[in-house]
């Protein structure tokens, strides 16, 4: 006989791919927070999704997506966030697992180390084609923004609601970006020196850049998010070096621009 495995995996080849647009997407959708929500709400509300992880029992997902939290004191928001977020993904139809990188201790945050860690663990669990970076603070509210991989590397914050939903600055790239496996492996990942806050976003940006590939975005309807109000953390100040970084690299490749 067939090990139950190899029953499962039969059964899965058997599929239909799933449709290029899932039947249960909502569009714009109204965020609530409510301020007693726990963990046991979430998980109850969300029985298809084991160990973070859910692929649709219906069809077969075109990709299987890595959505990566770099985190540390942020519980409030990481609930929010993953209440918000497995419906949004579920909807999407996609093969997806959620991993929260957690950065113990209390030194200086290292977003982009921790968001490079990531990478590398979880593709010790599945060799996934895709990558979201997320921060934990930012809740879509259109699930037309579809968490897939595209032929270039995605920024899919176009706005949110602090800045009126308009793109911050010409070559933004912060929030939550999507890049293949490929397209993070060409650009050598996140740099891992910027401790402290801000800086890495652009340098990931001027790295996809020397390597030739071109941003793209949603419409700026579809690309929006909610940022849960917060200050700056303790342990992530703004780092001065940022800059240096930056000009350095310019100066290494004279076809790099800052903007
Ligand atoms: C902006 C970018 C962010 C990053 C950052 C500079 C947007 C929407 N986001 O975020 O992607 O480039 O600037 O580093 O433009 N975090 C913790 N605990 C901490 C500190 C940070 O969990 O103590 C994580 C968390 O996922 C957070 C993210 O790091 O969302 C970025 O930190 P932030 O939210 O304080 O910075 P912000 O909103 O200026
Ligand atoms: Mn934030």
């Amino acid at each position: 006989g067939k090990t139950l495995t190899q029953e499962a995996s039969m059964k899965e080849a058997d599929l239909n791919n799933c449709p290029s647009v899932s039947p249960y997407l909502r569009g714009q959708n109204k965020l609530v927070f409510k301020p007693d929500l726990t963990l046991e709400e979430v998980e109850a509300k969300n029985p298809k999704v084991h160990r973070g992880r859910y692929h649709p029992e219906e069809c077969k997902a075109s990709q299987r997506v890595a959505i990566l939290i770099p985190h540390r004191n942020r519980e409030k928001h990481l609930l929010y966030l993953l209440e918000h977020l497995h419906p949004f993904l579920q909807r999407q139809q996609l093969d997806y697992g959620i991993y929260v990188i957690h950065q113990a201790g209390s030194k200086k945050f290292n977003r982009a180390k921790l968001l490079n860690v990531g990478y590398l663990e979880a593709l010790k669990d599945e060799n996934w084609d895709c990558f979201i970076f997320h921060d934990v603070d930012l809740v879509p509210e259109n699930d037309l923004n579809i968490y897939k991989c595209e032929e270039q590397p995605k920024h899919l914050v176009v706005g949110r609601n602090s800045t009126g939903y308009r793109l911050r600055y010409n070559g933004y790239f912060g929030g939550v970006t999507a890049l293949s496996r490929e397209q993070f492996f060409k650009v050598n990942g996140f740099s891992n020196n910027y401790w402290g806050w801000g800086g890495e976003d652009d340098d990931l940006r001027l790295r996809v850049e020397l390597h030739r590939m071109k941003i793209i975005r949603p419409m700026p309807n579809v690309g929006k998010y909610t940022m849960i109000f917060h200050t700056r953390d303790r342990g992530n100040e703004v780092n001065i070096e940022r800059l240096l970084h930056e000009v350095r690299l310019c100066f290494i490749h004279p076809l790099l621009h800052i903007s």
